[in-house]
């Protein structure tokens, strides 16, 4: 066997295959961010993905990479084509034009995966076929201009049955030639993909209208967050989380845009009244603020997928009053514009909490990662059965009759968050001094409430902390206890009480189908 005179035929038809598909790649992403922001192929295939992935990879992904899990999908996209590219390369080089008809198929799955989403555009096919187009004729013109094969030494090719022609001299500019027209072609792919994000950066209609909007003042006003409410001690998790540190778990790999000019909720099914609100007509109604902490039920025992934000919004209590439920009626399914779904019970959006469709958080209007302009908050529920963001239809309907896009996966219908609670201070591995330490964190089940922790250090007597004042029932609280520590490893673990008298149970269990439950446990170093 002889490696010299085929390896760099080889890497030079793979690399052509890359080349040519950065190429029509990018050009695909730069016509989407230009003509058809949704339609992005990469973007499309990667949800196409999302939407058909088994119930245990999302997990996996969220329990790998949290809230990067959308990167990490991209990344692994990127890793995959290239493989694709690269065979369709060699394949182009031998039994041409096969590699262009793997080329072009790509493009065919991308058109597919764009019109088959839930806010397709009549034209979101074309993003994926201008990337194909240009793929396929780079692919075919790189092919082209392969450099002839590498001279190889007269032994080698003497012992190679299969490449007994007579080996070929490379013209050194045609190698040359070659380089530059296949670096070319994926410098103009990786160009024109980083102008596709600032086209889209520039573009985002709803952001510049975002930035001009000016929420109405509420006509019921949260109480001030209480004085004894935030314990302010160093590395413990704030009692109300900044937008851009609020955690973000979605399906969406490009963030809907929607314009509140054009946006409009229908409440619909099973109810005496069909109910259509727009965005105008939302904000003249007397608007309400609340403070809710958000869960989501992809949280580990110790996670960080929660937040606590102070909320603007309007009760879906009352929409819902308008549109008069029918008899028989016990789920809303609510419906993004993207598609997504989610059922929720619908006495937790009827009785006296404070179930809102929300237009503000803390202060501003939705960011467009959480919502925007207008997404569903309900205390007591995990997200994935309540939250809907960029929230466009309510259906009144059954459970008997309807499901949702997490319990079509395998996750439980109803979804009341579970008593949990978290070490926050130390860290997980910190090295401490001897002495007077302080131990601090969070804990929460909303819409029940929590009335004590206990810390326990290294399977020791259960002490009692000190407790933050709640914000209410519909947030989690703060706790901290001081603790004299000695020199040696510790393991310290905490466990809530909520109102009720229940304590929170030790049973480990993961976070399919309902939410994950077990103590929040950490070791550390006293020198
Ligand atoms: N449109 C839409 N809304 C959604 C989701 C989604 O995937 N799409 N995910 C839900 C889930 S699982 C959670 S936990 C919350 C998270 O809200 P946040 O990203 O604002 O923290 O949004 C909910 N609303
Ligand atoms: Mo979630």
């Amino acid at each position: 066997m002889t490696h010299s005179d085929r390896a760099p035929g080889r890497v030079s038809a793979g690399w052509a295959g890359v080349a040519a598909v950065a190429f029509g790649a990018g050009l695909g992403e730069l016509a989407a961010a230009i003509f058809s922001p949704t339609a992005s192929p990469t973007a499309s295939i990667g949800s196409l993905m999302i939407d058909l992935a088994p119930p245990w990879a999302k997990d996996l992904a969220i329990a790998l990479f949290g809230t990067l899990d959308k990167i990490a999908l991209l990344t692994g996209i990127a890793i995959v084509l290239a493989l694709i590219a690269a065979a369709a390369g060699l394949l182009e080089a031998r039994r041409p034009p096969w590699g262009r008809v793997i080329v072009l198929a790509l493009g065919a799955f991308g058109a597919v995966a764009a019109m088959t989403r839930a806010n397709a555009t009549g034209a979101s096919w074309v993003p994926s076929v201008v990337s194909a187009a240009a793929a396929a004729i780079a692919l075919g013109m790189l092919i082209r201009r392969l450099p002839a094969r590498s001279t190889a030494s007269a032994t080698d090719a003497a012992d190679d049955a299969t490449t007994r022609q007579a080996p070929t001299r490379t013209s050194e500019p045609d190698r040359r030639s070659f380089l530059i027209w296949s670096g070319g072609a994926a410098a103009i792919g990786a160009l024109a993909a980083l102008g596709s994000s600032a086209a889209r950066a520039g573009s985002r209609a709803a952001t510049a209208v975002r930035d001009a909007i000016r929420l109405p003042t509420p006509s019921t006003t949260a109480a001030p967050v209480p004085a004894g409410a935030e314990l302010n001690i160093e590395g413990l998790t704030p009692v109300i989380t900044p937008n851009d540190r609020f955690y973000r778990i979605d399906t969406a790999l490009i963030v809907p845009q929607v314009d509140p000019a054009e946006w409009s909720l229908r409440i619909h099914g099973m109810v005496e009244q069909e109910v259509t609100i727009g965005w105008d007509e939302l904000l003249a109604l007397p608007l309400e603020e609340s403070v809710t902490t958000l869960t989501c039920v992809s949280n580990e025992v110790g996670g960080d997928l929660i937040g606590n934000a102070l909320w603007l919004g309007y009760p879906i209590r009352q929409l819902l009053e308008r549109a008069r439920p029918k008899a028989g009626a016990d789920m809303v399914l609510s419906r993004s514009v993207d598609g997504f779904t989610a059922s929720s019970p619908i006495e937790a959006l009827t009785d006296d909490r404070n179930a809102i469709l929300a237009v503000g958080m803390n202060g501003q209007p939705l960011p467009a990662e959480h919502g925007f302009p207008v997404r569903m908050v309900v205390p007591g529920l995990y997200g994935y059965v309540s939250a809907t963001k960029w929230v466009v239809e309510m259906e009144v309907t059954t459970f008997a009759d309807a499901t949702a896009y997490w319990t079509d996966r395998g996750w439980s219908e109803r979804g009341p968050v579970k008593l949990q609670s978290r070490i926050d201070v130390p860290r997980t591995g910190s090295v401490l001094a001897a002495g007077d330490t302080v131990i601090a964190g969070v804990a929460w089940q909303q819409h029940v409430g929590v009335s004590g922790v206990e810390v326990q250090i290294d399977g020791g007597d259960w002490q009692d902390a000190t407790l933050a004042t709640a914000i209410s029932d519909d947030t989690w609280v703060q706790w901290s206890l001081t603790w004299a520590a000695t020199s040696g490893e510790h393991t310290i673990r905490c466990r809530a009480t909520n109102v009720d008298g229940e304590t929170q149970t030790s049973d480990v269990q993961g976070v399919v189908p309902d939410g994950a439950t077990g103590w929040d446990e950490l070791s550390i170093r006293v020198s």
